[in-house]
């Protein structure tokens, strides 16, 4: 018979990978989304599975709701990807965000742990938590410093899926993942954003991009091949936390360089801090900007993924390179 998997945030990046994925392996796979206007499951519909997996609409903060699911299916998998994901909304959203990421995790947890308990868990945990990194590269050991509502919010649900684990001795796993993109990618993203702005700037040289930071680096890699190493951690039969990343890192300038290059743009990078700019060398329009806006009340800096653990462990490795991923997104923005 085949697994059943429940997948929360189904309708998100990661959700939808990883239900291609899973489906792909043989099993049943369910999907949580909450009611909205506006979502209209473009991901699902995109990699054509949308009649091929079950959804729920249930809130991850409608406890009862979550608990007689998870009792009445008794789910091989539940993978919980559901989150506000979005770190620059954290600060003015930091009630909302907290209960999603931190309560809508025990709402998981303990009906697993109450009604489901051979149940195997997976937590999106995140290398925001690292924030301010107190060494570099990031690894399991590495101790954490969130900067953001965001990262505070999943640090708690990082620290409630160890807690479970050694509670009640439930097999959950939490993905320490890095930064990681795909076409998919939602628009606020700054991989996203770029890639898209500058494909707009392209069919018409009169739109530019606006951006905050642009020193800030990031370990980027491609969802699709983060997704597998969220399988392999439930599949494995000792749950561990694990870091995944590329190991390499870059700046968002960089990032603009190489999607600016591979659209065979010709440009230059003029001025320093808020007045940096990126002029085309063609007519000297104006490209990129930076703008005060997009800057974060508290930043972090640096994000760079020592992923030996999963390496060694798990068998898994990134196979996509930054260059191939940023030709990726570009060809689908480009196709719109
Ligand atoms: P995403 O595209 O923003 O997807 C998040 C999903 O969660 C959306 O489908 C969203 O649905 C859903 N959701 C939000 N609140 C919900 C609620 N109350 N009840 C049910 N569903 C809810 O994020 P992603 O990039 O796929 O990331 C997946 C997970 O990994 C997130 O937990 C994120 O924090 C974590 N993570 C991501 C990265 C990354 O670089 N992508 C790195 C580390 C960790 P709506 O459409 O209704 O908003
Ligand atoms: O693309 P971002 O918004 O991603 P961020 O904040 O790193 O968070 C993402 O990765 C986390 C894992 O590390 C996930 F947990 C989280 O859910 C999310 O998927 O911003 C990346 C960097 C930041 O330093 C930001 O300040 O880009 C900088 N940046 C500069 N200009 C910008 C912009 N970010 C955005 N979104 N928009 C800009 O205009």
């Amino acid at each position: 018979m085949s697994k059943k998997a429940l997948i929360t945030g189904i309708s998100g990046q990661d959700g939808a990978y990883l239900a291609k994925y899973l489906l792909d392996k043989g099993f049943k796979v369910y999907g949580l989304e909450r009611r909205s206007a506006s979502n209209d499951n473009f991901r699902l519909k995109y990699l054509d599975i949308l009649n091929e997996v079950n959804i729920f609409n249930i809130d991850l903060l409608e406890h009862t709701s979550i608990a007689s699911l998870i009792a009445s299916e008794q789910f091989d998998h539940v993978y919980n990807l559901a989150a506000q994901s979005f770190v620059g909304d954290s600060w003015n959203n930091a009630i909302t965000t907290s209960q999603i990421n931190s309560i809508g995790v025990v709402n998981l947890l303990d009906a697993i742990k109450q009604l489901s308990n051979t149940t195997k868990y997976y937590q999106a945990s995140t290398s925001e938590m690292f924030g301010l990194v107190q060494n570099t590269p990031q690894n399991e050991k590495t101790p954490f410093y969130p900067r953001s509502p965001y990262g505070v919010s999943k640090l708690y649900s990082h620290w409630m899926t160890v807690n479970y684990r050694e509670s009640f001795n439930l097999h959950c796993s939490s993905g320490i993942l890095f930064n990681h993109e795909s076409p998919l990618r939602g628009s606020q993203f700054v991989t996203k954003k770029i890639v898209s702005g500058l494909c707009d700037y392209l069919k018409d040289g009169n739109k530019y991009l606006e951006l905050g930071n642009l020193d800030a680096e990031r370990d980027w890699g491609y969802a699709g091949d983060y997704v597998k190493a969220m399988f392999l951690m439930l599949d494995k039969d000792d749950p561990d936390d694990y870091v995944i990343g590329t190991g390499k890192k870059h700046s968002v300038r960089e990032f603009c360089s190489i999607a600016l290059d591979k659209l065979n743009i010709k440009y230059s990078w003029e001025g320093q801090g808020i007045n940096e700019k990126c002029i085309s060398t063609k007519d000297n329009k104006l490209i990129i900007q930076v703008s005060e806006k997009f800057f974060r009340p508290a930043e972090v800096n640096e994000l760079l993924a020592d992923p030996s653990k999963a390496n060694k462990k798990l068998g898994w490795k990134s196979e996509t390179s930054l260059e191939s991923l940023i030709e990726m997104m570009i060809e689908f923005e480009l196709s719109k």
